[in-house]
């Protein structure tokens, strides 16, 4: 990656770029965002061949416990917790206390914050309702964002709703009240067609003014904390992935989400969809000066017990990812086979260590 340069010179650069009088002339210490630290320690992250592990919902709940203090399945496993922890808005628009999944949204900013004192990181995703059907993200039954920027009704209704995302992500703090960054990846998966933004049910013009709607609201209320990415589904070819592409103005990570499916007999499908892919996503970003990630990966039920370290680390071998990020482990009273880390117990145990001692994946204590 090329994207070496200082944080705090890049600042300078930035307000060189913009015309503004530089730091020597006005003297001022530049401003370094929290966005740009976030920013700056991937990319060194990247330089140093490691990449942050993720996984949702990580401290919440795990396969047999919720809302244990200071639990979690990868620390239960592995003796740390993950470098990166995801979470997820869905709900927020309507203004509820608890998330899509029952996850309070109080309880949910302490653990952001806790996380990001241990020195770990914090990514976002959201799926909100659908804004005519009020279903949920996956009730495709009718398509709001065909037309919305003429249609006052929706575009009202997204605008509310993405200020609600904008506040709760603006008013993550730590304990000396500083502003946490988050990577922030609305919109997800938009080249499928389960959610009701996906392609089946926009165009590429549409999502992308939902994308950058997004962005101006948060950019409107100053908030300096919030690395952006967009990540469609697997396979795609370079022209798909870019038609929906919001533009660099408005992206930090270039993501994709692929899932492996189909347990042992699907292993071969999961590295041709990885190798096909990951390679341009990884050239658009070091083309445009962008950090690149696998947004969501993983193997629902770790039916191939080293599914880590036989099939995914080969997978991403040498690629420079600024992170990998499981989904989470539902609890086996309502999602009995719902989980992507191994929990105590499991016979991905062992191997799930051996992918933690390989120092590669970023863990945190
Ligand atoms: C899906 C599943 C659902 C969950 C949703 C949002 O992949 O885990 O059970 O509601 O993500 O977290």
């Amino acid at each position: 990656m090329n994207r070496l340069i200082p944080i705090i010179a890049a600042a300078a650069v930035m307000t060189a770029c913009s015309g503004k009088k530089t730091q020597q002339e006005t003297e001022e210490p530049a401003t370094v965002t929290p966005a740009q630290t976030l920013i700056a320690r991937l990319d060194s992250t990247v330089n140093a061949g490691k990449f942050y592990f993720g996984h949702h919902d990580d401290t919440a709940y795990g396969h047999t416990w919720a809302y244990v203090d200071g639990n979690s399945d990868v620390k239960a496993v592995t003796g740390q917790y993950p470098g990166m922890m995801n979470w997820d808005l869905g709900l927020l628009e309507l203004d509820s206390l608890q998330n899509l999944d029952g996850v309070p949204f109080e309880f949910m900013s302490r653990e952001i914050a806790a996380q990001h004192a241990r020195g770990g990181i914090n990514g976002i995703s959201w799926h909100p309702i659908n804004p005519v059907s009020r279903g949920n993200s996956w009730d495709t039954s009718t398509s709001p964002l065909h037309g919305f920027t003429d249609n006052p009704a929706v575009l009202d209704t997204l605008t509310a709703w993405i200020d609600r995302a904008a506040d709760f992500i603006g008013s993550l703090t730590d304990s000396e009240g500083h502003r946490i960054p988050v990577i922030f990846r609305p919109w997800h998966e938009n080249s499928g067609s389960w959610f009701w933004w996906g392609s089946d049910y926009t165009t590429p013009d549409e999502y992308i003014a939902l994308y950058r709607l997004t962005r101006e609201r948060f950019d409107a209320k100053d908030l300096d904390n919030v690395v952006w990415a967009y990540s469609p589904d697997k396979d795609l070819t370079r022209e798909q992935y870019l038609a929906t592409y919001p533009g660099d103005e408005y992206v930090d990570i270039l993501g994709t989400d692929i899932y492996q499916f189909d347990g042992e007999e699907g292993i071969d499908k999961f590295r041709e969809r990885v190798a096909a892919q990951m390679p341009f996503v990884i050239d658009e970003a070091r083309r445009r000066g962008k950090l690149v990630a696998l947004t969501e990966t993983g193997l629902e039920g770790l039916t191939v017990p080293d599914w880590y370290t036989r099939v995914l680390l080969p997978a991403i071998d040498g690629m420079p990812l600024a992170y990998v990020c499981v989904w989470r482990n539902g609890n086996e009273s309502t999602h009995p086979n719902h989980y992507y880390v191994p929990f105590p117990g499991h016979p991905a145990v062992d191997d799930f260590k051996k992918f933690h001692d390989t120092g590669k994946a970023l863990f945190i204590d």
